[in-house]
C-alpha cells in the first residue's frame, strides 16, 4: 500500500453513511481520526469546513483534499487505495449502481423509519445510547427530540406507512444483487458498505425482522457492522403497516 495518508473524518456516530465511510476506510486499513460532530449542530460546522451547500455527514480530508459524501469518498478511495477493493474487477460498475441505488431512497429510509417507530416507543430512544427504556422524564425528552425528527425528515404517518409498504419490494432487489454476487461474498463490496449500514439501521426495529429475515443483506449487515446499538422492540409500528411481502 502507498504511504499512509493523514485522515480526518467528520461524522455523527449513529449515522449510518458515517458507518459506510468508516468500514472503507478501515478495509482499505487506512487509520483516520474520528471528527464527532455534535447532532443539530453539524449542518453548519460541516458547511464552514466543506464549503456552501455540504451540510452532510460523512465528509472527508485525506492529505489536505476534502471530499464530501460517503459515494464519492468510497470512490476516492478506491482511486488512492486499490488494494482490497469495493468495486471488483468484472462487476465494478454493477457494483457502482447497486451502491449508488443504496444512497438513495434506501438510505433515507435509514433517517425516517426508526424515528417514526420511536414515535410509537418514545422509551426506547435510550437504547441508542446503550442505555435501558427510559423513566418518564427522559421519555418526556425524548418525546421532544423525535417530534424534531419527524419535522426534520417530514415523516408523517402516511409517509411511515408507505415506506413499509415500499420496503418487501427494496429487500427483494437487493437480494438480486445478491444472487448477481454484488453483495454478501466474503470481500466487501462498496454495495455492503453502502446498503449493509442502511439494514443494520432498520434492523434495530423488531417489527422489521420478519421482513429482513434469513436474507443476505441481513447477515452482511450483521457482520460488517456488529456493534449498533438501539432496540426497538416489535409491536410499535400499528398492525398491519409491516408487510413482508
Ligand atoms: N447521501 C448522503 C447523505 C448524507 C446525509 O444525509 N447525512 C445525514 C446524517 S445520516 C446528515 O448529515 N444530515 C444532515 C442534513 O440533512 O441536514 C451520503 O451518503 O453522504
Amino acid at each position: 500500500m502507498a504511504d499512509q495518508p493523514q485522515v480526518e473524518l467528520h461524522l455523527l456516530t449513529l449515522s449510518h453513511p458515517c458507518l459506510t465511510a468508516k468500514a472503507a476506510l478501515e478495509r482499505k486499513g487506512i487509520a483516520f481520526e474520528e471528527v464527532v460532530l455534535p447532532m443539530g449542530n453539524h449542518r453548519d460546522e460541516v458547511e464552514a469546513i466543506y464549503g456552501e451547500g455540504r451540510r452532510t455527514v460523512p465528509a472527508m480530508i485525506i492529505d489536505g483534499e476534502q471530499v464530501h459524501g460517503s459515494t464519492a469518498i468510497l470512490a476516492r478511495l478506491e482511486e488512492l487505495f486499490p488494494e482490497n477493493s469495493l468495486y471488483p474487477e468484472g462487476i465494478a460498475d454493477a457494483v457502482r449502481e447497486a451502491e449508488l441505488w443504496g444512497d438513495g431512497e434506501y438510505q433515507d429510509l435509514g433517517r425516517r423509519l426508526p424515528w417514526a417507530a420511536l414515535h410509537f416507543r418514545p422509551e426506547a430512544t435510550g437504547s441508542f445510547a446503550g442505555a435501558r427504556p427510559l423513566d418518564p422524564a427522559g421519555v418526556d425528552f425524548a418525546i421532544q427530540t423525535i417530534r424534531g425528527s419527524w419535522k426534520l425528515h417530514s415523516i408523517s404517518a402516511e409517509r411511515t406507512a408507505a415506506d413499509l409498504a415500499g420496503l418487501p419490494a427494496m429487500v427483494e432487489r437487493i437480494e438480486g444483487f445478491a444472487s448477481d454476487g454484488l453483495i454478501g461474498g466474503p470481500d466487501p463490496t462498496a454495495a455492503d458498505l453502502q446498503i449493509g449500514a442502511t439494514t443494520r439501521i432498520l434492523l434495530t426495529i423488531g417489527d422489521l425482522e420478519p421482513v429482513f429475515d434469513g436474507t443476505t443483506i441481513r447477515e452482511v449487515a450483521l457482520r460488517l457492522f456488529p456493534d449498533y446499538p438501539g432496540k426497538i422492540p416489535a409491536g410499535a409500528y400499528p398492525a398491519g403497516w409491516v408487510t413482508s411481502g
